[in-house]
């Protein structure tokens, strides 16, 4: 079938890989934020991104939980909020059917907590989400290990109710902007009402202890049965590519799965629309680089 052609995209490079993909049996996706950008979630580092503006550091640590717990929690239950009422969109509908048609060739390493991939059907047991899930929920008392996942209430308690005011945000940089406006704690004039410790959401198992969002914060390990699933497809054989779906790819050791997938053959499809954004090791002959919106550019990629 002719490869339809892909605004801001070279013809040769859309023909190149329909020529090359067929032929792939071991396909990797390291995915990242620029996924779901066009379903209207804001990116880390876009414009006005949630980590550019204020120190990541300060919001998604143990130490910050530890610090201010209430607003952690309100950064996190308004990303529950926001992701809730996104919907995936065209790329995320085309990598669960890639998925569903490679039955198992096909494993996409996902950083995104957001839930959107599980929600368009892709396989769970070819999805590997790195970072956990705004969805889960864990026990912070050390003597328990209550968690709970698909945990969908919003708000999760009465407490984290987002202000009347909260506008509908319809701009992806209005949705930063006010994530930021609203968690740069710098700016005094936010005045965000205290959020008592025993009004945020406890654990009902043991009843002690506080819950915390299930993601894996910097400085925190990754899951070790996500990682085992990952490394046993990847040493099961020699890979044949992996597409690098807008993600900077600047955290470890999520992104050190590039190289990894390179050690074994691959080449790169980068899908970004930051040009500038290479995966790590850089580009390399024979790899692509989709300038493009992940949602313009996959389903075409993969149809
Ligand atoms: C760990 C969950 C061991 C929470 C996240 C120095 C060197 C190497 C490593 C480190 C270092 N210093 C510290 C470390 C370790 C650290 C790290 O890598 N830090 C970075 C900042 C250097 N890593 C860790 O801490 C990890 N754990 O190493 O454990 C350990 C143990 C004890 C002590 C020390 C170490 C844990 C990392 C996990 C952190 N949690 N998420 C939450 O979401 O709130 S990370 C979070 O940020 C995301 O999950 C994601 O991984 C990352 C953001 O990256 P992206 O997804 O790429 O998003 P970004 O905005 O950056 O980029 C969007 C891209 O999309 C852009 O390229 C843009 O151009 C593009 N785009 C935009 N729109 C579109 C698009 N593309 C296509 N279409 C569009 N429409
Ligand atoms: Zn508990």
């Amino acid at each position: 079938m002719a490869s339809k052609p892909i605004p801001g995209i070279k013809q040769e490079d859309i023909e190149s890989f329909h020529e090359f993909i067929p032929n792939c049996t071991r396909v990797l996706a390291l995915i990242g934020a620029g996924l779901s950008a066009s379903s209207g979630l804001a990116t880390f580092r876009g414009v006005g991104g949630l980590w550019r503006n204020h120190d990541a550091m300060q919001l998604a640590t143990p130490e910050a939980f530890q610090a201010n717990p209430a607003l952690v929690w309100r950064f996190y239950s308004y990303r529950r909020h926001m992701a809730l009422k996104a919907n995936p969109n065209p790329a995320h509908y085309a990598l669960a059917e890639y998925s569903k048609r490679m039955n198992g060739g096909f494993h996409s390493i996902s950083q995104n907590v957001d839930g959107l991939s599980p929600r368009a059907g892709h396989p769970s047991e070819y999805l590997h989400l790195v970072h956990g899930s705004l969805y889960d929920v864990k026990c912070t008392n050390f003597f328990c290990s209550y968690i709970e996942k698909g945990n969908y209430a919003d708000p999760i308690v009465p407490a984290l109710d987002l202000p009347a005011d909260e506008s509908d945000p319809t701009t992806i940089d209005a949705l930063a902007t006010r994530q930021v406006r609203e968690l740069d704690i710098s700016d005094a004039s936010v005045q965000l009402p205290e959020i008592a410790e025993k009004d945020l959401p406890h654990c009902p198992s043991c009843n002690e202890g506080l819950l915390r969002p299930g993601v894996v914060w910097f400085g925190e390990w990754l899951p070790d049965s996500v990682i085992n699933d990952i490394d046993n497809f990847i040493n099961a054989g020699p890979i044949d590519l992996i597409m690098v779906i807008g993600t900077g790819a600047k955290v470890y050791p999520a992104a050190s799965y590039v190289i990894k997938a390179r050690s074994k053959g691959a080449r790169v499809a980068v899908i970004n629309t930051d040009p500038d954004d290479e995966p790590p090791g850089g580009m390399k002959k024979g790899d692509w680089f989709f300038n493009g919106d992940a949602a313009a550019v996959l389903p075409e990629l993969l149809r």
